[in-house]
This record gives structure tokens, sequence and C-alpha cells, in this order.
């Protein structure tokens, strides 16, 4: 067992001080200032393939990955000259462009549900255009959605979200008007009962279900076999729409996403995050009758700027390119599951409850007799030792997600050589948070 020098990150601290003066908590998104996990953020100076460098040149195993996009790799040398050339002809057109066409079609093609596809510039606006296309399309008001599931930051969806809301434990926010919030019902992932049970209270007022088809914001938590097929089948029998937020999943659980991986196909989906090649890019999509009630073609409007620019439309085909490549898929699944797997076998070696899994590129573990299947089990996890797990392995030159509320990513930049680091630098921490404790 190597017991880790502590690191080294002066020039991190000076940044990130100045940072706090400058900006909310000092980032750009809260689930970055590592509050759940304690110790500062570390500045990130440049990101390669798995790794990433600080900017104290420490350099870490990098398994966030800019929270899902750099799926090929940080900096994929193909995708960095598609946007330079690109680049060159400008960044943004405010009119209609071809690499539009072009990514529309990728995503068409790719994804069972989608016959036709908006862009916008971020999850949470497609999650947001989705639910206002929802209640359009059904004129219902009343949504349904998951306790821990996070589909951005709108207001109708901060009800027990997932991610940065569940990290930093709050109720819901301020700022969200009750009225907001009225039509927004939850039950606990995995649990048709209570879906059911919501449908049957609220006759004809329900516009649909959205969930996260494999929960990434509550922890790594699969749905259980007939979920996904039980919400189909609620939906249909309630004239409500089925949507899957696949802005996690999308591009990642295969190259179809969950909906292709499970053989369910909802009526709309969103995507994000992979789909700009870490561009901002999100889309919104489903059945054409629906879609296009979609402005300008139908009265549901929605707009934005910068949305389709030319260079996050390269950024989002060169990287839907690679993906396509044989083999692909099948490296994603080899390798996180080993990751998986291991960090499960090493934490219960070193005499501690902990469970997990993955699925293709996509995985999590909890400190946690388990198994887990919804949030309230989520919660029940061991958020203190999971801090020390964290900083222990950035000591170690590993980069977790800084929270147990997260799910973790590989690329395929990822090699048999960073697994096996990884679960020997976890190991190590576990060994010591066995021994610390006494
Ligand atoms: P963005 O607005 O962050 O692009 O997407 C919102 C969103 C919607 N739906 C799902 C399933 C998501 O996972 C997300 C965003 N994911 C978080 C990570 N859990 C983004 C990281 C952050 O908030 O900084």
């Amino acid at each position: 067992m190597t017991t880790a020098t502590p690191l080294q990150t002066t020039r991190s601290e000076e940044i990130f001080s100045a940072a706090q003066k400058l900006m909310p908590g000092g980032v750009s998104s809260p689930v970055r200032a590592f509050k759940s996990v304690g110790g500062q953020p570390l500045v990130f100076d440049r990101v390669k393939g798995a790794y990433a460098w600080d900017v104290d040149n420490n350099q870490y195993i990098d398994y966030i990955g800019t929270w899902g996009p750099a799926i090929c790799g940080h900096a994929h040398p193909e995708v960095i000259k598609a946007i330079q050339l690109a680049a060159e002809k400008g960044t943004s057109f405010g009119a209609p462009c071809y690499h539009e066409n072009v990514l529309a079609e990728l995503v068409i093609d790719a994804v069972p549900s989608i016959e036709m596809v908006r862009f916008v510039n971020s999850g949470t606006e497609a999650c947001m255009a989705v639910l206002r296309l929802m209640r359009a399309y059904t004129g219902r008001e009343k949504i349904i959605k998951f306790e821990g599931c996070y589909h951005g930051h709108a207001d109708m969806f901060l009800v027990k979200a997932g991610s940065g809301v569940a990290t930093l434990g709050l109720p819901d926010s301020p700022g969200v008007p009750k009225s907001t919030t009225a039509n927004t019902l939850t039950a606990p992932y995995n649990d048709l009962e209570a879906v059911k049970a919501l449908f049957a209270e609220n006759p004809g007022e329900i516009c649909g279900v959205i969930l996260e088809p494999v929960v990434g914001n509550a922890g790594f938590i699969q749905p259980d076999g007939g979920f996904l097929a039980g919400l189909r089948e609620i939906t249909r029998e309630h004239d409500a729409l089925l949507v899957f937020d696949e802005v996690m999943t999308g591009f990642r659980i295969s190259y179809g996403g969950a909906q292709q991986k499970f053989g369910i196909t909802p009526d709309l989906t969103t995507l994000g995050k992979i789909i700009g090649g870490g561009l901002p890019v999100g889309a919104y999509g489903g059945r054409r009758e629906i879609m296009e009630m979609v402005a300008p073609a139908g009265p549901m409007y929605q707009a934005g700027t910068l949305s389709g620019n030319p260079l996050a439309m390269t950024a989002g085909i060169k990287t839907l390119e690679i993906l396509q490549r044989s083999g692909t898929y099948e490296y994603l699944e080899q390798i996180t599951h080993a990751l998986a797997e291991g960090l499960v076998a090493v934490a219960h070696e070193t005499g501690h409850e902990a469970c997990g899994g993955s699925i293709s590129a996509m995985f999590g573990f909890f400190f946690n007799p388990g198994p887990v299947h919804n949030y309230d089990e989520a919660k029940r996890s061991d958020l203190e030792k999971f801090g020390r797990f964290h900083r222990g392995m950035l000591e170690q030159g590993v980069y977790l997600a800084p929270s147990q509320f997260e799910a973790g990513f590989t690329s395929m930049a990822h090699t048999e050589e960073d697994v096996k680091r990884t679960l020997d630098a976890a190991r190590n921490v576990l060994t010591q948070l066995q021994t610390s404790a006494g």
C-alpha cells in the first residue's frame, strides 16, 4: 500500500480563491464546487484522452469527462481538427446551415423515437422545451417525474431533483413559484404502482411522464426489469406521453441510447452532452406529428440565438461519426464493467459495504450494502465516507464525480492500464479508510 503525498495545489487555490469573489461559489455550475466531498476543487489547465491536468500540473485519470460529452476521449484530434476548420468559416451564422441537416440526420437515424429534431444549447433547454411541447400536444398541464432524477434547472423540474440539487441537499430551490411546481407530480423511481396511483388521482390531467431511463443523477440506478415497459403501457393507457431524458444516456448506453438498449420507444426524447462533442448543444425530438407543433411549423414557440451553430454541429457530427466505428460499444462495455465490478470488489476486500454497476460507458457505486433501486435507498449511502474516498482518490491521481449522487463516465481513451491504476488506487485509499476508522 503506497500512501500518496498530499497534492500540491497552490495555483488551484489561488485561482479558486479569486473565483469565489467573482462568481457565486467560484464556479459556473454548483456540482463543480466539491461542496459535498469537501476540500477545494481543482482548476483544470488542459485535458487529453482519458486525462486531465490541473494548473499545478497534477495529472488525473478523469471519470467525469466533462459530465459526459468526452466519450471519444478529451480533445480527440479528429474533433479538434474539424472544429478548427469549421471555425475558419465563422462560429455562428444565425441562419440555417448544412451542418444542422447532417447532425439531424445522424440523430434521426440513430435514435428510435426521433423522426424530427430541434437543436437547442443545453440539456436544460431541451427539457424545458419538451415539457412545453408535451403540454401543447395533449392540452394537459400535470407531469410526472421521479425522485432523484434531474432534468436541468428549469423551475418545473426542481422538485425532488437529483444531481447538484441532491448533492447540496437543497429541499428545492427558492425562487421557484409554488404555482410552477404545483403541476409537477413525483414518484419513486422503479415504482410502477405509484405512477398508476398518480394517474388514478389525476384523471385526464397528466400530459406525460419524463424520466432518466438509466439514472445518473442520484448516483447510478438502473431500471428494474419491466419498469420502462410498464411506463410505456401506463402512458399509452392514459393517452399520455412517455419522454426519455437521454441527455446523459444518449449515445452512451448504446449508439441509439437507452431506448435502443432496452427496446422501449418513448414518444419524445431529449439529448445533450455527447451530441455537442464538448460544445454547447441540446436537442429534443420525437414523432413527426408531435414535433410539427413546434414553431414555425406549428404554434408552440421555442427559439435560441446560437441554436444549431456550425461549430457545435461540427463537433457533434464528428463525435457521432467516431462512435459509429465498429467495436466502440463493445470496448466501452468491457472497460467500464471491469472498472465498476473492480471497485465494488476492492471495497468488499477492504471491509467496506458497497454496491454498484455499469451499463456501457456509464457506471456508479454507493457506499451502501445495496441494492439501490431509488433515490431514498441511495440517500442511505455513507456520504461522509464517499467524501473521504473522493479526496483520497484525487491524491492518488483519480478524478471521480465529486458527489455520491452522480454517475461516472468512461471513454474510448480509457485503457485497461488506467482501470488497473484506478483499482490499485482504490485499494490503497479504502485500506487507509478502514485503518483510520480503527
Ligand atoms: P445541461 O443543462 O447541464 O446541459 O443538462 C441538464 C441535464 C438534463 N438531463 C439530464 C439527465 C442531465 O444529466 C443533465 C445535466 N447533467 C449534470 C450532471 N449530473 C450536468 C453537470 C452540471 O450540472 O454541472
